[in-house]
C-alpha cells in the first residue's frame, strides 16, 4: 500500500468513520478498491520467480534459471466478491535472507508467500528458520501460506505431502502444493491470500470470518477431481 494509502488509513481509523478505505485509483489502466503488498520468500531456486510470472502472465518460464537481482514487484488485479484488489507482489532474492533489506521490505507486507520445492529438501528443511526471521521480523498479524513448489516433477520428489501439511499445521498456516509448470493451485494460492486481506479489511463485526483454511481444501478438491500436478 502506497504511503499516502496508510495515511488514509490511519486517519480513517482515527476519525472511526470507517474500517477500511474504498479509494477508486487508476493504476497503468487498471482500477482496483483496494491493494495489498504480498511477498514471496523463499531459498534460492524453488521457484518464486516462476510463481509469480505464471500468476502474472499465466506462462512458465522453463529451463534457464532466472536470476533475481535484489527485489522487484508486480501487480495483479483481482476480482473478490464485488471489490477489485489489487495484490502488489515482491520478488526476493532467497540469497539474502539473513540481510537486513528484505527484513524491511516485509516489515510492511500484508501477506508472505512461504516456498521450498519438494525436490529439495534442504529448501524444505530451511522453512523453519524462515519462519522464525518471519515472526521476528513481519507484521503480527502477516498472513502466511506455505507452498510446496515443483509438484509437477513426481520422480524427484523428496519432500512428501504430508511433512508439508505436517510443518504447516505446527505453525497454523494454510498449506498447498503449487507447479509454477503446469499452473496447478498457483492462482488458488493468491486468490485465497486476496480474499483474506479483503475480508479482513471490510469485515463487519456481525459478519462470519473468512475461513481460509475451509476455502482452500475446498477449493483443492474441486480442482483435483479433473486436475493433474
Ligand atoms: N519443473 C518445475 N520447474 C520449476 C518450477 N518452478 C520453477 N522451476 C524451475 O526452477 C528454477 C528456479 O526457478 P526461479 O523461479 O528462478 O526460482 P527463484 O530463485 O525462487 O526465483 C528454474 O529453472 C525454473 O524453470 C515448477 O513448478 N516446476
Ligand atoms: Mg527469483
Amino acid at each position: 500500500m502506497s504511503e499516502r494509502n496508510t495515511m488514509l488509513l490511519e486517519k480513517q481509523a482515527k476519525n472511526g468513520t470507517s474500517k477500511y478505505m474504498l479509494e477508486r485509483c487508476a493504476s497503468v489502466n487498471e482500477y482496483y478498491d483496494i491493494a495489498f503488498k504480498v511477498m514471496l520468500l523463499g531459498d534460492s531456486s524453488v521457484g518464486k520467480t516462476c510463481v509469480l510470472v505464471r500468476f502474472k502472465d499465466g506462462a512458465f518460464l522453463g529451463g534457464n534459471f532466472i536470476a533475481t537481482v535484489g527485489i522487484d514487484f508486480r501487480n495483479k488485479v483481482v476480482d473478490v466478491d464485488n471489490l477489485k484488489v489489487k495484490l502488489q507482489i515482491w520478488d526476493t532474492a532467497g540469497q539474502e535472507r539473513f540481510r537486513s533489506v528484505t527484513h524491511a521490505y516485509y516489515r510492511d507486507a500484508q501477506a508472505l508467500l512461504l516456498l521450498y520445492d519438494i525436490t529439495s529438501k534442504m529448501s524444505f528443511d530451511n522453512i523453519r528458520a524462515w519462519l522464525t526471521e518471519i515472526h521476528e521480523y513481519a507484521q503480527k498479524d502477516v498472513v502466511i501460506m506455505l507452498l510446496g513448489n515443483k509438484a509437477d516433477v513426481a520422480a524427484e520428489r523428496v519432500v512428501k505431502t504430508e511433512d508439508g501439511e505436517r510443518l504447516a499445521k505446527e505453525y497454523g498456516v494454510p498449506f498447498m502444493e503449487t507447479s509454477a509448470k503446469t499452473g496447478v493451485n498457483v492462482e488458488l494460492a493468491f486468490l485465497a491470500i486476496a480474499k483474506e486481506l479483503k475480508h479482513r479489511a471490510t469485515q463487519q463485526q456481525n459478519e462470519p470470518k473468512f475461513q481460509i483454511h475451509d476455502y482452500i481444501e475446498a477449493q483443492k478438491h474441486k480442482s483435483s477431481c479433473c486436475g493433474h500436478m
